[in-house]
């Protein structure tokens, strides 16, 4: 019997990223101004630190970092997004976290489509954050009734994209011919429409209401609104980003520089005004795609996070309105507190770890001592630092007003529903601190059995 051979989703997801990342270079110029400045900083930092480069190798992560994006979309309703789910569960990319950014004044809620095993991580950790607009935060009752019924309207799937996650659930996997369809046909969904759905008045309409509920009603589709390379030195990037002709945000979000880097620095550049054909042939431009940067760091735990955020809420006050040179000063300052050790951040328990056997653990058969900080000052152990996979909810709302054009004060407060938008994912939410501590659970499991049991 001949067996129909399935691809993973590891090769679907790889294809589909890259595939995307040409789409953007087609559509957005800029972007890949942006990428070859990326390549070169982090060339430039990967030979100025042998080590750094070294351990990059070791812990599977040079591999990756050439093809590592994130990118953004922004969906009208929950059939979209449920559609959505199935669509990146082919790829292997499920929800993980929250980000509630009506705190912020964005009307949306979000999570990140991503893939979540450690080899599919390794193999290419494409993710997409993904928000959901929120209609029912517009008061503007006829506005709101007006904006649904122009969302009911659309299909951002093509038939083909329907059938093929409908086979692949059917099935439990897709062929090569029907994969690299798959990856045809899905791009459709995020590629850029100059032409708006409605006319220029409906447009202004919900641009008066909030840019973002325009930027997610008027259009056929999500476009992809920004794809997201990682570099190895984010202040480097930002210092050479005017020399290549592009303008990044005033500040860099996040932590600040250390010599243990720890979860996510971003900058952005902004949104490029673009032409766009509105019905009865009104003629207007809207601004919605724009270019980011992100240097990740090591993945704090709960108590490392409450750290993170108390000292980032200390520096709010201080930093306001301030360049990035003087930002970064204070927010180093603040942040003395936070430890910028690993052996210590992995004693307070502040940061994620994973654990292995080092050459000469591998080597030594079965030890009496089972306290693994024992076994890694015998030189049997090693902790590797696990990388953050994910976002941070103040440095999108930076991002997200950043490019909103940042007249935006109003406050949807207090409207955290994570319940929601499991509802309108059609399935639950992963919290993404549990990933990493099963990482780092295993982990210790693995290397105690070997040397101990
Ligand atoms: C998403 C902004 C958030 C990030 O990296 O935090 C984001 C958007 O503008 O749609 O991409
Ligand atoms: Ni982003």
């Amino acid at each position: 019997m001949n067996q129909p051979h399935y691809l993973s989703a590891d090769v679907i997801r790889d294809r589909f990223s890259r595939a995307m990342s040409t789409m953007y270079q087609a559509e957005v110029p800029q972007y890949e101004t942006l990428l070859n400045l990326v390549d070169q900083v982090n060339r430039d930092a990967l030979a100025r630190d042998p080590a750094l480069a070294e351990r990059l190798a070791a812990y599977d992560e040079l591999e990756r970092l050439g093809v590592e994006r994130h990118g953004a979309i922004r969906v009208g309703n929950t059939e979209e997004l449920a559609m959505l789910r199935r669509l990146f569960a082919v790829m292997g990319m499920h929800p993980v976290g929250y980000y509630d950014l009506s705190v912020a004044g964005v009307p949306v809620h979000s999570t990140a489509f991503r893939p979540i095993d450690d080899m599919a991580l390794a193999r290419n950790p494409f993710r997409l954050f993904t928000s959901l607009l929120r209609l029912e935060l517009i008061e503007n009752g006829a506005l709101r009734d007006r904006a649904a019924a122009i969302l009911a309207e659309r299909d951002i799937f093509t038939p083909a994209a329907r059938e093929l996650v409908e086979r692949f659930e059917q099935q439990g996997g897709l062929t090569e011919a029907e994969a690299e369809r798959f990856v045809t046909e899905t791009l459709e969904t995020f590629r850029w429409h100059s032409d708006a759905t409605v006319d220029l008045a409906t447009y202004e309409a919900l641009h008066a209401e909030h840019r973002l509920i325009a930027d997610v009603v008027c259009f056929r589709g999500p476009h992809i609104n920004h794809l997201t390379p990682r570099t190895l030195d984010i202040d480097e990037v930002q210092r050479r980003m005017s020399k290549v002709g592009i303008k990044p945000k005033a500040v860099i979000e996040g932590p600040p520089r250390r010599n243990c880097p720890i979860l996510l620095r971003q900058t952005s550049f902004k949104a490029l005004e673009e032409p766009i054909r509105f019905s009865c042939r009104d003629q207007g431009t809207h601004t919605a795609r724009f270019g980011e940067i992100e240097q990740r760091g090591i993945a704090l735990t709960a108590e490392g996070r409450t750290l993170y955020d108390r000292l980032l809420g200390e520096s709010r006050t201080r930093t306001l309105g301030l360049d990035n040179e003087s930002h970064q000063r204070i927010l180093s300052d603040v942040f003395a507190a936070f430890p910028d050790d690993e052996g210590e951040l992995r004693r307070r328990g502040l940061a994620f770890f994973e654990y292995r056997l080092t050459e000469t653990g591998k080597a030594v058969g079965k030890v009496a001592d089972s306290d693994l900080d024992a076994l890694i000052e015998r030189g049997l152990v090693e902790a590797r630092p696990i990388t953050y996979e994910d976002f941070l909810p103040v440095s999108a709302a930076g991002i997200f007003q950043s490019n909103l054009g940042g007249g935006e004060s109003q406050v949807y407060a207090g409207k955290s529903n994570r319940a929601m938008l499991e509802e309108a994912l059609g399935g639950p939410i992963i919290d993404e601190l549990e990933l990493y501590a099963k990482r780092e659970r295993r982990s210790k499991e693995r290397v105690i059995s070997a040397l101990v049991n």
